[in-house]
């Protein structure tokens, strides 16, 4: 895939562009961004940038297909027929957004069959919150409500950003969360205003979710690495501690509005600054379950392997019908 300084463009195998960027073109292409032109898949553009961008996408198509992990698990559990629904058609659409994300980082010329390898090995990251359990449906309503809600503050303001078909994807991908978080608060505030034993389970997953949501927005940005280079290409609209402030801004008031409480004694928002206050959440674990070491890493990637190797004869056959009858119907 990748060789000999350059990026194929597969399955042409085609240079796409030398690594070493002309100061030139350089130039012209930051005043663009600076314009607020969009970068589209023929334009020239700074080998890093592609990287960048490959790197992001991937990571966020990973995150869609794992992350229908944990809330796949809940749909024959969900608690009746309108709730089993809801999360069947939740579940399906986070799969297409991996589709539409796979796309995206496609076109800037990684294979989908690298990208899937990339996972299955560990070389490539997914979102933290996955790799925890949905113990019970409370945490199912956690995770349909924040965690969807964590990602529309990410996704609606990266929409904005430079690189036309990310964007593009994205927009279509906050429509659809916009849905997810409507029937995620449901069915939160079902249990929030439901039974003392209804109650305590909510209040039980929040307390189990609130650090590894606290975590999704990605370390602070004295520590980031790509922050700064993001930012400046317009990938990233704003950082990761503004997209925190965003969320909190936006979800600490409803929460509490419902009686419910979050594990953080010092979490206060200072309204001199508009800034929250917090203790600072683990970051040490953050590493760990980033690179291999959460509770369900290993259950989640031995999933996508399987789901990977039971399909493969399907795959194969949708690339090439006519050897179909050959094939078991499995
Ligand atoms: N989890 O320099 P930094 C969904 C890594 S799915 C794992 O700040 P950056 C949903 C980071 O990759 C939506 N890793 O990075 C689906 C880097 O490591 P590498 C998921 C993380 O890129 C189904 C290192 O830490 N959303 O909502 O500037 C059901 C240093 O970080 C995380 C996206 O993927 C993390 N949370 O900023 C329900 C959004 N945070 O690559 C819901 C797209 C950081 O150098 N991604 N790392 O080895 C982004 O917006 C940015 O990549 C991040 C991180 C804000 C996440």
């Amino acid at each position: 895939m990748y060789g000999g300084g350059y990026i194929f463009d597969e399955p042409n195998k085609r240079p796409m562009q030398d690594t070493i960027d002309d100061p030139v073109k350089l130039a012209e292409f930051e005043q663009r961004i600076a314009d607020g032109h969009k970068i589209e898949p023929g334009d020239w553009m700074p080998n890093d940038y592609r990287k960048q961008l490959i790197r992001m996408i991937e990571q966020h198509a990973h995150s869609e297909i794992i992350g229908a992990l944990p809330e796949g698990t809940w749909i024959t559990r969900a608690p009746g027929f309108k709730r089993k629904l809801a999360l069947i058609a939740k579940v399906q659409d986070e799969i297409g957004h991996g589709q539409l994300l796979y796309n995206a980082a496609q076109t800037l010329g990684k294979s989908r069959e690298a990208m899937i390898n990339d996972l299955l090995s560990g070389k490539s990251k997914y979102s933290n919150v996955f790799n925890y359990p949905a113990e019970t449906w409370a945490d199912v309503t956690v995770i349909g409500f924040l965690i969807d809600a964590a990602a529309i503050v990410n996704q609606v303001a990266n929409a904005k950003g430079s690189y036309g078909p990310y964007c593009r994807a994205l927009e279509r991908i906050c429509y659809e969360e916009s849905f997810h978080l409507k029937q995620g608060h449901d069915a939160f505030i079902e249990l929030a205003t439901g039974t003392p034993m209804q109650r305590q389970m909510v209040q039980d997953a929040l307390n189990r979710w609130w650090q590894p949501i606290m975590h999704f927005f990605g370390p602070p940005d004295k520590t980031s690495v790509h922050s700064e280079k993001l930012m400046k290409w317009k990938v990233k609209m704003a950082s990761n501690d503004d997209m925190r402030n965003q969320f909190l801004d936006a979800y600490v008031p409803k929460i509490w509005e419902l009686g419910l409480t979050l594990p953080d004694e010092n979490l206060k928002k200072d309204e001199a600054t508009g800034k929250w206050l917090f203790s600072d959440p683990d970051w040490d674990l953050f590493m760990k379950v980033i690179n291999g070491g959460g509770p369900c890493n290993a259950e989640r990637l031995q999933v996508r392997k399987w789901a990977e190797e039971s399909g493969r004869w399907i795959r194969k056959a949708l690339m090439n019908p006519n050897a179909a009858r050959s094939f078991p119907v499995a």
